[in-house]
């Protein structure tokens, strides 16, 4: 499969950035879960030591737990050195749209504090502009779900709720939030579309990550071998 063969060479490559003794943001999503996977690897072949990781998300607690990397809170760290995480589209000026596993909210605290965030995508997320294969996800409290659909629909979008697939009814994120995903004709501005919606009182984050990208590693697959570039 050769997606699943660009997600390896792109999570294989974020990993051998990992240097000992860091502090490491670690992604949720199918790519990064091969990054942390590899992280994982070089801390068992001793070839790099003394690193931990801050999660994102119950899955990347439970990747990391799974793979050997020790975990740390916000509260005991001063800074994180670098974050390796997904996206569900990547622009030309590196800007994001992520969400696709609902954990975008803890996703952005982490990799916005790295100094160094390493977003790991195959090429298929490469878009021209934003929006433009992939509906924005925005966490809202479950009280205030009308009114902000409410109002994203007067913003031009259209909001859906996000049904769980193994779960009945929506999908709760890991802080007990629902979400809603949103089809816009098209973004002109994400940096102003980021702080509208965030300002929508019952909005908790959205999935626009906007000018905090440092690096992006693209998987490609060339006559059958990945390229990572
Ligand atoms: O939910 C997220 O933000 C993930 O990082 C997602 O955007 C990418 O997941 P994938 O690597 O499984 O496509």
């Amino acid at each position: 499969d050769p997606v699943k063969l660009m997600k390896q060479e792109v999570g294989k490559a974020a990993a051998a950035l990992v240097e000992s003794g860091t502090i490491v943001g670690l992604g949720t999503g199918s790519t990064t879960a091969y990054a942390i996977q590899y992280i994982g690897d070089r801390l068992k072949s001793g070839e790099i030591k003394d690193i931990v990781g801050i999660p994102t998300s119950f899955q990347a607690e439970v990747l990391a737990k799974e793979y050997g990397i020790p975990l740390t809170t916000l509260d005991a760290v001063d800074h994180i050195d670098i974050a390796i995480d997904g996206a569900d589209e990547v622009d030309p000026n590196k800007n994001l749209i992520k969400g696709g596993g609902a954990a975008h909210t803890r996703e952005k605290v982490v990799d916005a504090l790295a100094n160094k965030f390493v977003v790991v995508v195959d090429s298929g997320k490469l878009v021209e502009r934003l929006g433009s294969t992939f509906k924005l996800p925005v966490e809202v409290i479950p009280m205030a779900i009308t009114p902000v659909m409410r109002a994203i629909a007067k913003l031009g979008g259209k909001p859906e709720l996000r049904m769980g697939i193994r779960k009945a009814g929506p999908v709760i994120t890991d802080q007990g939030n629902m979400v809603v995903d949103v089809t816009f004709d098209s973004i002109d501005n994400p940096a102003e579309l980021e702080k509208t919606l965030n300002n929508i009182p019952g909005v908790l984050e959205n999935g626009l990550f906007v000018g905090v990208t440092d690096v992006v590693l693209v998987g490609e697959v060339k006559d059958g071998k990945p390229l990572v570039y």
